[in-house]
């Protein structure tokens, strides 16, 4: 049985991956930080059907300890401070995370089995400024955020530990990509929980930052199946992962809020707070590559995802609020 080491097993990407390599017949192992309340809900449907171990990306000791102890076959590095706008309040300790854990994991590797093979979760943040349209594995980086900053360098120490220890380290370079367990924090969970609570009655209007920036949304599922298909190639290489289209965040509103049958423009208002010191205008993927070697291709449009991450949320809150009758 193939066994698989997740960092971030706890968030959005994390869940999906170990529950499609379940069905591929891995042994799971997942990483979780301690804290004095557990979160584990998106893991809670197969809690017992994997292992959970305690450690830290910051703590290099628990990294060799967990490899050490369950040798795995695959390590995927999925953990890291995520969100955009706390990489400006948290330079440093995102850089501490998002940057040198990968090292921190990339040198366990290289100590205890070099024959591990490791997946870094790079992200199209790096490509922030754009130098080019569409942006494919050779398009300069030109990052606008110290979380962008913080993962141009995951991305190098990746290809340098392959080209200087010979490991078999891949780097995903993934656009954005959403799902019903999409944190709320991030765009387009925002507005598909907050038309949920508009049209639920909950709340009436939507506080919104940059309309016009432009992303490329996939879905969750489609993008962790990806990460796999990198892992069982012989060599190890980048490989961008990307829908191929681009829509406005105004776009996202409008598509969300008329599925449930609402006008965004009646309830979304913008507000400075939500703006970012640096934006990232434009991003759209040339994922060609990873269509013709590794085979892959998205199954879902950007409607079908946003329709059916509002018809998530509105399923979840009406629950929430027959269950508190
Ligand atoms: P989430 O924010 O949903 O999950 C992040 C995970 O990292 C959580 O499990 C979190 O644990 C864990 N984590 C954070 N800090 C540490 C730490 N110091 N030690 C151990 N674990 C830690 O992210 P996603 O699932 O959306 O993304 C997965 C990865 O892919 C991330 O690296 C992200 O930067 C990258 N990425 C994501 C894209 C996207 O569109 N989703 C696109 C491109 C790249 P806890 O639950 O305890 O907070
Ligand atoms: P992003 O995702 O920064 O691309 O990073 P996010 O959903 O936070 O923002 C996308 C775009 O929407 C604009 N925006 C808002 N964003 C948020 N969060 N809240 C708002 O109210 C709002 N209004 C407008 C933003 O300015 C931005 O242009 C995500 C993360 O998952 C990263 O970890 C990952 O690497 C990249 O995607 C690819």
């Amino acid at each position: 049985m193939p066994k698989a080491f997740i960092t971030g097993i706890t968030g959005q990407d994390g869940s999906y991956l170990a529950e499609f390599l379940l069905d591929q017949g891995y042994e799971i192992i997942g990483l979780v930080r301690r804290s004095s309340t557990v979160n584990f809900e998106r893991i809670g449907a197969i809690q017992d059907r994997i292992t959970l171990v305690s450690g830290d990306l910051l703590d290099q000791t628990s990294l060799t300890q967990i490899l050490e102890q369950y040798r795995p076959d695959e390590v995927y590095n999925l953990a890291a401070q995520s969100f955009v706008p706390t990489s400006w309040q948290q330079p440093v300790f995102t850089g501490e995370v998002t940057a040198l854990g990968v090292t921190r994991l990339l040198d366990s590797i290289r100590t205890i089995d070099s024959g591990i093979r490791f997946y870094q979760a790079s992200s199209s943040e790096m490509f922030g400024k754009v130098r080019e349209v569409p942006q494919k594995e050779t398009t300069p980086f030109y990052p606008r955020s110290p979380y962008g900053v913080a993962k141009v360098y995951g991305h190098w120490i990746t290809v340098n530990y392959r080209e200087s220890y010979g490991l078999h380290a891949t780097s995903g370079i993934l656009f954005n990509h959403e799902s019903p367990r999409r944190g709320l924090e991030f765009v387009t969970r925002k507005v598909t929980d907050g038309v949920a609570r508009i049209k639920l009655g909950l709340q009436d209007r939507l506080v919104m930052g940059n309309l016009d920036s432009r992303r490329d949304w996939g879905y969750a599922k489609d993008y962790v199946r990806a990460m796999w298909m990198m892992l069982q190639q012989d060599e190890a290489s980048d490989y961008v992962i990307a829908t191929g289209e681009t829509h406005s965040v105004e776009e996202l509103c409008r598509v969300a809020f008329e599925h449930a049958d609402l006008d965004w423009k009646a309830h979304v208002v913008q507000d400075q707070r939500f703006m970012r010191p640096a934006e990232v205008d434009l991003l759209v993927g040339d994922a060609s590559k990873a269509g013709q070697i590794l085979g892959w291709e998205p199954k879902y449009t950007f409607q079908q995802l946003i329709e059916m991450m509002v018809d998530a949320d509105m399923k979840r809150l009406q629950k929430e609020i027959k269950n508190n009758e």
